[in-house]
């Protein structure tokens, strides 16, 4: 058996996806020298700018950092930078803050690791930076990094979860029995079903945590005084982030600091407004996607400038699950185009495009959902790119996963089926003596492409 490293760890540690195993940070390199350094800038009295992305995992993961700053006593801010309009992770925006506003010390949380240049020009500029990221494009040489993939534990956790973690250190049994910090649980259970993380491991004890103290919030309960009908589960999220970030805020920070009843109440009015505002600007979005779209070697292209940059991502999702195809929507953002991919196994839009990125600006994501930037004047060929690499189903197909003989197959089958059933999503090529045969994970278990395949 050989192929993907991580897929290949759950293979032969079966109990990383036990959720009843308790789970540790330290299970992730470099856990350690964060808390170590953490605790040498307090010392030092240096002041810290924590760095965010916007959507539910990326301001679960900035509260979860707000609360281990606060707690610490130390000298912080932290920055959600609008999708809408601000470029995402360490942008120039960002690097200038951090210069004129007397920041010592950058850490970033569910963005970072495709910022490679930016670390570098900070460093040089004689900032310290930590990274603690989940996505899977970036430097993994950077050495002031908590990702999960590096490290003996699962290797698929929101970056909510990672940072759920951390405070599980910092915390110990207070996480569990102090009420203040119920909201910080439910938040980071929210970012495993966000971000579609895999219902296995840590992902899984957080979120079976957080349907537990759910209605001991402070967001269920004023919730439900103010609307009269208490919130489901994952109904907090969708309302979360379609609520857009402003001045480097969310209005759901603004609700979890504020300590007085009636403006908790004030503040949880607003949000359910904003939400439904909001609500009508994507389906404005939505109506010009749907006006503007078209299909081209099995890949459906949304290109508009009257969709809000926002809502590309939930565009594409939209459209994927209505058609199957690999969808790819890019909208106008400022001077320049942003795009949001998304494509179901085992076709990876992330491979794909990986072969056209030299055209972005910045590029990053997961397998099956990705985004990017890219300058207008790199447009036209990025279209006549993709086309040359679309024209042949075979380059969507990823190289496998996993490659392994029948007989290791039939002995592995009932581990492979479980982490499907767990939506781990990844290939296997079966070679027998004849043939080979190319199986990729679905929610119901492995199944066979029926397509032949000529690599
Ligand atoms: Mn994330």
């Amino acid at each position: 058996m050989e192929g993907n490293n991580l897929i290949l760890k759950i293979i032969e540690n079966p109990e990383i996806l036990d959720s009843e195993r308790v789970p540790s940070v330290f299970h992730y390199k470099n856990s350690d020298k964060f808390f170590d350094i953490i605790n040498e800038k307090r010392e030092f009295g240096e002041r810290i700018l924590v760095l965010g992305h916007e959507d539910m995992d990326g301001i679960s993961s900035l509260y979860g950092m707000e609360v281990l700053l606060r707690r610490k006593g130390m000298d912080f801010e932290i920055y959600l930078p609008s999708r809408e309009n601000e470029a995402h992770g360490i942008s120039e925006e960002v690097i200038k803050k951090i210069k004129n506003e007397g920041f010592d010390f950058l850490i970033t949380v569910d963005c970072g690791i495709s910022n490679e240049r930016e670390i570098k020009l900070l460093r040089e500029l004689g900032f310290d930076v930590f990274i603690i990221d989940h996505h899977s494009e970036g430097n993994f040489k950077e050495e002031n990094l908590i990702h999960p993939f590096i490290g003996k534990g699962f290797p698929f956790l929101s970056s909510g979860v990672l940072v759920f973690l951390i405070l599980m250190h910092e915390l110990k049994e207070e996480l569990w029995e102090n009420e203040d910090l119920f909201d910080f649980t439910y938040l980071a259970g929210l970012s495993v079903l966000s971000d579609k993380m895999p219902q296995a491991g840590p992902n899984e004890f957080v979120l079976k945590k957080s349907q537990k103290i759910f209605s001991y919030t402070r967001i269920y309960k004023i919730f439900n005084e103010v609307n009269l009908k208490p919130p489901g589960f994952k109904e907090i999220s969708k309302i979360i982030s379609t609520i857009p970030a402003e001045s480097g805020s969310h209005l759901i920070f603004d609700f979890l600091r504020e300590k007085e009843h009636e403006s908790q109440k004030k503040i949880m009015k607003r949000i359910i407004s904003r939400y439904i505002e909001e609500q009508g600007k994507f389906e404005e979005s939505m109506f010009y996607a749907r006006n503007s779209y078209y299909t081209e070697n099995n890949v459906t292209f949304i290109v508009s400038r009257e969709i809000n940059p926002r809502y590309a991502g939930w565009i594409a999702s939209r459209f994927l699950k209505d058609s199957g195809f690999p969808v790819i929507c890019i909208a106008k953002k400022n001077n320049e185009w942003v795009g949001e991919a998304r494509s179901k196994p085992p076709f990876s839009i992330l491979k794909v495009l990986r072969e056209v990125s030299f055209l972005f600006k910045d590029f990053g994501g997961h397998p099956f959902a990705c985004g990017f930037s890219i300058k207008e004047e790199n447009l036209h060929p990025f279209f006549e790119n993709l086309k040359k690499l679309t024209a042949e189903i075979k380059n969507f197909i990823p190289e496998p996963d996993i490659i392994i003989d029948e007989y290791e197959f039939r002995e592995k089958r009932k581990v492979l089926d479980e982490l499907c059933l767990r939506g781990i999503y990844f290939s296997v090529v079966v070679k027998g003596k004849e043939e080979e045969k190319f199986y990729f994970s679905t929610s119901k278990g492995l199944h066979v492409l029926s397509e032949p395949l000529s690599r």
